[in-house]
Order: C-alpha cells, then structure tokens, then sequence
C-alpha cells in the first residue's frame, strides 16, 4: 500500500492534519491502534482557542460546534472563595468556546467519512523506517497480521505514549520535562454547571476547576496526591471534597448527580525538539504536554498540524524544503509560549505540598497583583484565548 503522507493517530492532531492535508490535494492514509469507539470514549480537553474554531470554520467542519458549542466571553479565578472575573471580551476582544475534545473529534471523524477519506483503525504503528533516508515505511500490526505503507512522509499524531517519537534515537532529541507534585481527579456528570463560565479555585485544600460540556452536563476537577486512586474516590466524596474548595455562595449551588466517567491523569510539562526528523514530523502530545490548567494540549495540537499542513503543501508545490525546515522552529515558538502560560496557571493556583511558604506567599502577590492590574489581566486574557498562529 501507498500514500503521499502516513498519519499515525486518529487523535485531533491526526484527523484535523488528514483534513487539511486532503483540501491541499494531498492523498493520506490514517492508522489508528484502537478503535474509532475506543478514541471518542476518552474524556479529554474542552476548551477551544479562537484561533482553533477558525481553522475548522475554514475547513468547514464547525456547524456542531457553533449549534452545540457555548461561546464564553470570559472565566471566573476564585481565590480562598473570593471571585474575580477576567473578562476576556472586554480586555481584548476575543472568546473561547466551549466543546468538548470528544465531539470535535467525531465531527473530524465524521466529516473524513463522508469524503471516504481512508482511516485504518485497530492498526498498531509497531515500527517507522527510511525517514532518514527519503523513503518511509510504516510497518503495522492489524488482525495479527503485519502490513507495511509506503509514503513520502510520516506525521507522528500519535501521542505522548505513541510509538513516532521512540522511533527518533535518544542522542537526537532534546528533552525538557517537569513532573508536578499532584495530579487532577476529574468527574463527568449529566448536571447542570454551577455557573455560566469556568471557574478556577485556589484554596487552602487545593486547586479546583469547575467546567462544562453543555448545560446539562459538567466536568469538575479537584487536584489529588499523586499516589490517589480513583477507587478510593466514591462520587460523594468527590461532590463534598470540590464543594470544600469553592466559596459557599458557589458550594451551595452545586447540583450533584451519579458520575458519567472518572479518572485521575498526572500533571507535565514536557517538549521533545526538534519536531522533524527527515521525513518524519512529530506534532499534538507526540511531540508536547502540557498540564491542563491552561487549556492548551488540543489546541496546540491544531496549531501544530495547521503549520505541518502548510510546510507539506508548500513541498509538494516547489519540492523546496525551506518550509518543512522552518515547521519545528515555527511551532515550537507557539508551544513554548503555551507551555510557560500552563506552567504559570499551574503554579498560581495549586498547592505544591513540598513548597516553603515563600512560594505560597508569591502566589498571593501574583493573584493579588492581576486582580488589581488591567495590564496584567490583558496578559492573561491573551494567552487563555490563544497566541497568534
Ligand atoms: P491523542 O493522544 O489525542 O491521540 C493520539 C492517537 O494516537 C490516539 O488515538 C492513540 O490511540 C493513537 N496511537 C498511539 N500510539 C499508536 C500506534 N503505535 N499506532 C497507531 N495509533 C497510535 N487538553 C486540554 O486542552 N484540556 C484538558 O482538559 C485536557 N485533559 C486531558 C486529560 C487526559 C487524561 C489526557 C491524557 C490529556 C488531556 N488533555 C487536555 C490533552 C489532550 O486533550 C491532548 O492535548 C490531545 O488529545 C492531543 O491530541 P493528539 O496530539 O491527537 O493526541
Ligand atoms: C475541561 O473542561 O475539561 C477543561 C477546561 C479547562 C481546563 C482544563 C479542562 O483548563
């Protein structure tokens, strides 16, 4: 079998890099390990930048989300229960929307379908080859069977656990990484929200964050040890322990109701460089991570696959690699930026057990000091929405 390029993943990064890859003309083929049930049964990321909505507005897969998506004009910080709004509309002009990681992910599902576009699911990426030699090969298991796929290049969407970047030898990747002390206990419900946007808690006890899907179901996170495990977390514990991290005007309105889903995910920050490697592309959680506290890891996974996409069809017009050279360089700068605005999130809104108390004391004067200036409000307005492509 043959394509022009060989997508490994059917994650965002993967599904939205073959959409854009087939406006340009170019023929791709996705292989994805689990099924396509098994992808939209993970419960992920729910914000998305502007920057985001626009790229699918231009690829035309954003009906859905403008009927179902719930535009937010800003997100509330409650520090020790005392609330205060950042009003991202007003500082700056711009908006987030809320919709789920799931439901963009079957819209791209959906939309790739309907071009009977190909999608090899249940195909396990066991190994990449020829990529530094100009001509790859990806080599995949399905029903017991080994195949391999000839192309031009390989996109390595396949995730921080993916097999495209342990194919690029150690002594050739840079790695930045930092391991946070917690993790996030997160809970889906069919309730409705507490509130009409997202709220971000600061407490004695630890950070909280309550979201949404829709306004009948909401997603709540409340920071956990590292060592916890979801069992130990029956729904009632879980309703009482956020309740005890928002103030009490915000506590007594919560509607509790039976968990959809739960799961614990830890917290990093991690960047593997460069993001090409001859004819292989790393892009989305193969490539970068990010703690969620900034809404960020899908986006980044949009903007990274919007820059493959360009450099790909910028070769295939000149067969000029002036473009496929600048792709790391160009969405490593938007990452970075990503990854210090998660890290700062993080830092000003967690408790970090092994901190001396001047770190505690540094948060307050950073929180103190955005609610108190417009400038720095702005800052925060600019990144939650998302940096410039
Ligand atoms: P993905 O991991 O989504 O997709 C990679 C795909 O590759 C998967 O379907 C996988 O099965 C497949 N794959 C892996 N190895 C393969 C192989 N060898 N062969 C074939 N296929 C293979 N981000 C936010 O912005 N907000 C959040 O709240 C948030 N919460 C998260 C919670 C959890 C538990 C996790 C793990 C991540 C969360 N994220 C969140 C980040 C998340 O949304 C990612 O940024 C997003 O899924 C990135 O998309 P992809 O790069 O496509 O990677
Ligand atoms: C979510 O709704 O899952 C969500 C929203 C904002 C975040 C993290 C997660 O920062």
């Amino acid at each position: 079998m043959r394509t022009q390029v060989a997508i490994v993943g059917s994650g965002p990064a993967g599904l939205l890099l073959g959409h854009l890859l087939h406006r340009a003309g170019i023929a791709n083929i996705i292989l994805e390990r689990h099924t396509a049930e098994h992808v939209l049964g993970r419960i992920r990321a729910g914000v998305l930048e502007q920057g985001t909505v626009e790229v699918l507005d231009r690829i035309g897969v954003s009906a859905r989300l403008h009927d179902e998506g719930l535009v937010h004009d800003g997100v509330e910080i409650s520090v020790q229960g005392e609330r205060h709004r950042i009003d991202f509309r007003s500082l700056i002009g711009k908006t987030i929307t809320v919709y789920g990681q799931t439901e963009l992910t079957r819209d791209l599902m959906d939309a790739r379908a309907a071009l009977g576009l190909p999608a090899v699911y249940e195909a396990e990426v066991v190994s990449v080859r020829g990529h530094d030699s100009g001509r790859p090969v990806v080599e995949y298991r399905r029903d017991g069977k080994l195949h391999e796929l000839e192309c031009d290049f390989v996109a390595g969407c396949d995730g921080y656990h993916g097999v495209s970047r342990r194919t690029v030898p150690a002594a050739r990747l840079k790695v930045y990484e930092r391991a946070y002390p917690f993790g996030w206990l997160g809970l889906l419900a069919d309730v409705p929200p507490v509130a009409d946007e997202l709220i971000y808690a600061n407490s004695e006890r630890g950070f909280a964050l309550c979201s949404m899907r829709s306004r009948t179901r909401s997603r709540y996170y409340i920071q956990c040890a590292l060592d916890e495990r979801v069992e130990a977390w029956s729904d009632d514990r879980f309703w009482d322990e956020l309740r005890r991290r928002l103030g009490e005007d915000v506590a007594g309105r919560i509607v509790t109701g039976a968990s959809l889903e739960k799961s614990i995910a830890p917290l990093r920050s991690f960047v593997a460089e460069p993001l090409r490697h001859g004819r292989l592309f790393l892009a989305g959680d193969a490539a970068h991570i990010v703690p969620p506290t900034g809404a960020k890891g899908l986006n980044l996974a949009a903007s990274d696959v919007y820059y493959l996409a360009e450099a790909l069809e910028a070769w295939y017009r000149t067969r000029a690699e002036s473009e496929l050279d600048r792709y790391s360089e160009r969405a490593l700068r938007r990452v970075w930026g990503a990854v210090r605005f998660s890290w700062w999130m993080t830092a000003q809104l967690h408790r970090f057990p092994d901190e001396p108390e001047f770190a505690s004391r540094i948060q307050r004067a950073e929180l103190d000091y955005l609610f108190r200036s417009r400038a720095a409000q702005e800052a925060l307005a600019e990144n939650y929405v998302g940096l410039p492509y």
